[in-house]
This record gives C-alpha cells, sequence and structure tokens, in this order.
C-alpha cells in the first residue's frame, strides 16, 4: 500500500505592527478605532509606571516578592479589550494590563503582593480569578467555569493565560484535553516569553513553537507577534469567535519577552545576555504604539508630558490606598472561602489568638483563655473593628 498523509496542517503568524513601524493594512484597517488605540496606549504606559513603583516599594522593604510585567504589556491587554465583559479572564501573574483594563482595581495587584489576601477578593462582575502563582492551575479552572457557564445556558467563554513553562505542566494537558473532548469554550493563551526563570524555552520544548501544543488536543492554533498589540487583538478575535460559535476551544501562542527580571527575587544578568534584552527592548509593545500614533498625528510630546502627570499621581493614590487599608480583622481570613464553615475551621477561628491554634478553648488553662480575650479586644480597639 502506498504512504498517504494522515494529517497535515500549518500554523500561521500574525503580526500587523512591526518594530520598523511597517503596518499591514488589510488586517490591521479599522481593527482598532483611533480613539481606543489612545486609551489602550494610556493603559499601557500605566501598567509599566506601576511596574516601576512596585519594584521600588520591594527594594524599600513595603512590598514582597513582585513580578514586572514591562514587555508582556500587549498580551493580556488584547485579549481584555476584545472579550466580552462577562467573559472570563483567567490569568497567571503577569497579566495586569489586561486585568486593569477590565476594571480590577490597582491596589488589588498591589495587595496581593503585599501578601494581604484582600488582594485577591475581585469584584463578582469582573469576571476575572486571583492571581494564580501555583503554575497551571488557571487552565483547569478555566475549562471549570465555562463548562458551568453552559450549565447555566450562558454562551460566556473563557480566555486562559499561562506561560511557556508552565505548558509543560501536567495541569495544562489536562486542560487542554478536558476542554477539547468535552467541547468547552476556552481559548487558551500562552505567553512564550523564552524563559521560564533561567529555563530557556529551547530545553523546555524541543518543538519549533509552542502554538503546536494545542494541535494534539485538535484544536486551531496560531502565532502571533505578542508585543504587536494590533496582532494580540486580531488574534484573539479570531480565536474567540470561533471558540462561541462552536463551543470548542482554540489556541494562541503569543510569542513576547520579559524585559525585567523574572521577579524582584531573581537577577535575570546572571543567565540572560545583555544583547538579548537590548534586541527585544527594540521590539517593545509600547514604543511600537507610540511611533505608530505619532506618525499619524494621534499622540505628541505634549500628550505623553501631560499622561505621565496624570499615571504618576493615579499609581501614588493606589499605593496610598493599598498601604492606607486597615489591618484586617484576624478573623477575617476565614470568612472568604466557605458559605459555612465547616466546624474544624470554626474552632480554628475561635481559638487563633491562643497559642494552640485549632484547640478547643475549655481545654486551654484560664489564662492563655484570659491572655487571648485580651489580645482580641487589643487588636480590635487598634483597628476600629
Ligand atoms: C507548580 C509550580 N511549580 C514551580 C513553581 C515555581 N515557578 C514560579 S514561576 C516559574 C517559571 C514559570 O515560567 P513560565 O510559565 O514561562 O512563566 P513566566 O514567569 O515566564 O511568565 C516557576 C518554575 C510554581 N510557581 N508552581
Ligand atoms: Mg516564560
Amino acid at each position: 500500500m502506498p504512504i498517504t498523509t494522515a494529517y497535515e496542517t500549518k500554523i500561521d503568524h500574525i503580526s500587523i505592527l512591526d518594530e520598523h513601524g511597517n503596518f499591514d493594512e488589510k488586517l490591521g484597517k479599522g481593527l482598532i478605532p483611533d480613539a481606543d488605540l489612545v486609551k489602550l496606549y494610556e493603559a499601557m504606559v500605566s501598567c509599566r509606571h506601576l511596574d516601576g513603583v512596585a519594584f521600588r516599594l520591594q527594594r524599600s522593604g513595603r512590598m514582597g516578592t513582585y513580578p514586572q510585567n514591562m514587555g508582556q504589556e500587549a498580551t493580556s491587554l488584547g485579549a481584555a479589550y476584545v472579550l466580552r465583559k462577562d467573559d472570563w479572564m483567567v490569568t497567571c501573574y503577569r497579566e495586569n494590563c489586561g486585568l486593569f483594563w477590565r476594571g480590577v482595581p490597582k491596589e488589588s495587584i498591589l495587595l496581593h503582593w503585599m501578601g494581604d489576601e484582600r488582594g485577591n477578593a475581585m469584584p463578582k462582575d469582573h469576571f476575572v480569578t486571583p492571581i494564580y502563582v501555583p503554575l497551571g492551575t488557571q487552565m483547569l479552572h478555566a475549562a471549570g467555569l465555562t463548562m458551568a457557564a453552559r450549565y447555566q445556558g450562558k454562551d460566556r467563554i473563557a480566555c486562559t493565560f499561562f506561560g511557556d513553562g508552565a505548558s509543560s505542566e501536567g495541569d495544562f494537558h489536562e486542560a487542554c484535553n478536558f476542554a477539547s473532548n468535552l467541547e468547552i469554550p476556552v481559548v487558551f493563551v500562552c505567553q512564550n516569553n523564552f524563559w521560564a526563570i533561567s529555563t530557556p524555552s529551547k530545553i523546555n520544548s524541543a518543538a519549533p513553537t509552542f502554538a503546536q501544543r494545542g494541535l494534539s488536543y485538535g484544536m486551531p492554533c496560531t502565532q502571533v507577534d505578542g508585543n504587536d498589540l494590533f496582532a494580540t487583538v486580531y488574534a484573539v478575535k479570531q480565536a474567540s469567535e470561533y471558540t462561541r460559535v462552536s463551543g470548542k476551544p482554540s489556541f494562541i501562542e503569543m510569542v513576547t519577552y520579559r524585559l525585567g527580571d523574572h521577579t524582584t527575587a531573581d537577577d535575570a544578568t546572571r543567565y540572560r545576555d545583555k544583547a538579548e534584552v537590548d534586541a527585544w527592548k527594540a521590539r517593545d509593545p509600547i514604543m511600537r504604539i507610540r511611533n505608530y500614533m505619532t506618525a499619524r498625528k494621534l499622540w505628541d510630546d505634549a500628550k505623553e508630558a501631560a499622561l505621565m502627570e496624570r499615571v504618576e499621581k493615579e499609581n501614588a493614590d493606589a499605593v496610598a490606598r493599598a498601604e492606607g487599608i486597615a489591618a484586617p480583622n484576624r478573623s477575617e481570613f476565614f470568612d472568604a472561602m466557605y458559605a459555612e464553615l465547616p466546624a474544624d475551621l470554626v474552632r480554628q477561628r475561635d481559638t487563633m489568638h491562643t497559642h494552640s491554634l485549632g484547640q478547643d478553648p475549655s481545654q486551654l488553662p484560664p489564662e492563655a483563655q484570659e491572655r487571648a480575650a485580651q489580645m482580641d479586644a487589643e487588636a480590635q480597639a487598634a483597628h476600629g473593628h
């Protein structure tokens, strides 16, 4: 028997506005109205500025570890711009720009990295999940959330973000398998920034693209220039339309680069060449839009100066709100997870101010009970609860 072709495919790479200012009119015309483009640009600048603010907060001991988003602003922003307000956006930890576009308050993100649980309380009507740090968990949640929406008769989709490194986690493959076999409408977006901390993506995967990871699950797959806002908008538009109409998942690889360290706990100069970083600085997503808008007379230095003034104030206000929040009543962290607290957690909550967490208060010596009650009263008086 002759050998026949069992399966043949190709993966498109989409680029609309490149770093040299070339613009593909055929794909890009009318994609983003000028007024929106200005707002999207301002959102990227504001997000980049907050990165610097957060870095300095960490270095001065006012924040825990923080992962900068610098260089990757156009990926999540493109998706947030396209998605419907009631679609789920289920992200990792480098998608601030998209989350802010959807209305997540900046102080929520700051509070999260300051170690305050209240930063994870995302407003219900924003359809976003809290930041995920354990790699891979969020893709499964995206599939589950959208499956639930289908039971409710909603045509809501989810768009979930994860890194090149996270796409080697078992959870990623389980989520893809689950979504494709059960036909769950999830747009999977892999942010390939070439590094998973100090592991280069060429060690992480031997395949020429990350996009092809979706092929084995029967998904339509595309690769885009993730530093090109027009291309990310175009790709998410196409993928989300397909996914909403068919009810099936799709896959996008956004090729981008983190210009900063992995987090404030990392020093990327120890494993990355300066030449590589410089080459990516020249492909900066923000500069690209600014040059494009300037050439089209939509932007000038005076507008930039006014924007920076506004952004500095907005971000300083966000820091003030995050740092000015009253210390939590310590029993509050039992409130978020359950509608009805299970008995063992009730016991923990009621005994948490003692030195024997979780122990039945009646078994504590009377002076320990007294001391616990006193500590409670002091804490409540101090914080006005
Ligand atoms: C399950 C799990 N394993 C390991 C880690 C530690 N860790 C945090 S970020 C990271 C690298 C992630 O790389 P990638 O998915 O490419 O995302 P990027 O940071 O490049 O955006 C690792 C290994 C973790 N958070 N969770
Ligand atoms: Mg990565």
